[in-house]
């Protein structure tokens, strides 16, 4: 079947800038993942255009947690750009999302390139530095409610990233302590091997699906590897932070 790509990006990057909510686009029209990815990559191409910078990859669902808690199954992937990164401590505006919601991941940071096929000790030797992070995602869908084919049109719900200090001396970061608190009280709890069982896999992974998408994970670029626990909504006045163990924290809050 025939779909209108550049169409529905426009729709959810419209529904993006004006922090609006869209109905599914699943209600409309069945979308295949390849067509989907198109959709998500067209979104990109838009932002592209509007100077925004290329600046990595996010994986998603690579955790049961999440999994579970969305209801889709399959591991997913979205682009990340400069535009996304929210300043380690800073407030960001709850103005600039539908109905956020904060998870706790891991960062890569590569010092070369990841092309599809790479171990996982090429994966490790592709790590310049590891940093506790903080995904901030605002599904562009009502109620935060999505298919497989809705979810990657709409980059996988990628909407910030804050990260937090780099550490380069990599240690065994198979399964490390995780916690997510808001205004103090931690609100999840897990660990990094709750990530596809080791976070290096998800690094893979993300490796082999932008390979397949005719892209390959540059250096310099961010990984984000998924979030380890169940995602947590914001509320204006939430003050989020992620402790890894071992990695340190990363914290923002969020203000009118
Ligand atoms: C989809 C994005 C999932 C993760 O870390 O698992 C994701 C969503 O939950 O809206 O980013
Ligand atoms: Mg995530």
């Amino acid at each position: 079947m025939s779909v209108d790509i550049k169409g529905l990006a426009a729709r959810l990057d419209e529904a993006a800038l004006n922090a609006e909510a869209i109905p599914q686009l699943a209600l409309e029209v069945e979308l295949i993942s390849a067509q989907a990815y198109e959709i998500q990559a067209a979104i990109i191409a838009r932002r592209l255009g509007r100077g925004e910078k290329r600046n990595g990859m996010k994986m998603g669902l690579t955790s049961r947690a999440k999994a579970l808690q969305m209801g889709v199954e399959d591991v997913i992937w979205g682009r990340i750009t400069d535009a996304m990164v929210v300043e380690e401590g800073a407030a960001v505006s709850m103005s600039k999302y539908v109905h956020p919601r904060v998870e706790p991941e891991i960062a890569f940071l590569l010092k070369h390139p990841l092309p599809v096929g790479a171990t996982a000790l090429e994966a490790q030797n592709a790590i310049a530095a590891v940093a506790p992070a903080i995904e901030i995602i605002d599904s562009r869908y009502k109620d935060f409610k999505f298919s497989l084919g809705d979810v990657i049109a709409d980059n996988t719900s990628a909407s910030g990233l804050v990260i937090g200090p780099w550490n380069s001396a990599i240690e065994d970061i198979s399964n490390l302590g995780v916690a997510m608190s808001i205004n103090g009280a931690v609100r999840q709890v897990g660990t990094t091997a709750a990530i596809l069982g080791h976070p290096i896999r998800s690094l893979v992974a993300a490796a082999d699906l932008s390979g397949r998408a005719g892209e390959t994970l540059e250096e310099g670029w961010i990984v984000m590897a998924g979030g380890a626990t169940a995602a947590e909504a914001l509320s204006v006045g939430d003050h989020i932070v992620v402790e890894v163990q071992g990695l340190g924290r990363a914290a923002f809050k969020i203000e009118a």
